[in-house]
């Protein structure tokens, strides 16, 4: 018969030993890596993205860096008037006229060095008011409202940011009627 071998305790607590060395190996590496997910954040975004001029915008932009501070913002409003600074992270500019304008926004820390400047942001400001008149002829007819549905059904085009008249990101059902209504002439 076969007589095992007692493991002696220092092997035990070198097997110990090890697996506490990988388990702690392997938390700093996620601790790291979420550090380092976490250290640059940066959110923008603007309300509404399309209305009847003269618009008044808000944009509100939320940045984070842990290496250095932010101390300013840089918006561009895209529609010639100069570069807006401040230390707030929320502004709002009213687009007096009709157009399609980009606007940025950077971040600049404590010594005036940018950090980043966002993706533009498309603000389309139109004549009309009606809901679905999207490419703004003062009529909403029955291609747009057609665009409308199938952006309700989740078919992609052009037209979806117009649709989406309360500018949530999604087109719902009570969107659809407003536009059907607009082009019935009930709005
Ligand atoms: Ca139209
Ligand atoms: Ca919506």
């Amino acid at each position: 018969m076969k007589i095992q071998k007692p493991i002696s305790i220092e092997k035990k607590l070198s097997k110990a030993m090890f697996w506490i060395v990988a388990l702690l190996l392997i938390l700093s590496i996620f601790y790291s890596n979420s550090l380092a997910f976490q250290c640059q954040i940066f959110t923008f975004y603007t309300k509404p993205s399309h209305g009847k001029a003269p618009l008044e915008v808000l944009f509100h932009c939320y940045a984070y860096d842990c290496d250095v501070p932010i101390a300013k913002y840089w918006w561009d409003f895209g529609d010639g008037s100069e570069v807006k600074k401040t230390t707030d992270n929320t502004i709002e500019h009213i687009y007096q006229n009709p157009g399609t304008y980009y606007l940025t926004v950077t971040v600049v820390d404590n010594e005036g060095n940018p950090i980043k400047t966002s993706e533009p942001k498309e603000i389309s400001v139109g004549l009309s008011s009606l809901p679905g008149d999207c490419n703004d002829n003062g009529q909403v007819t029955i291609g747009e409202v057609q665009s409308c549905i199938n952006c309700f059904l989740g078919i992609k085009n052009d037209w979806c940011s117009k649709c989406d008249l309360d500018d949530d990101g999604r087109i719902t059902i009570d969107e659809v009627q407003k536009v059907i209504n607009a082009s019935l002439g009930l709005y």
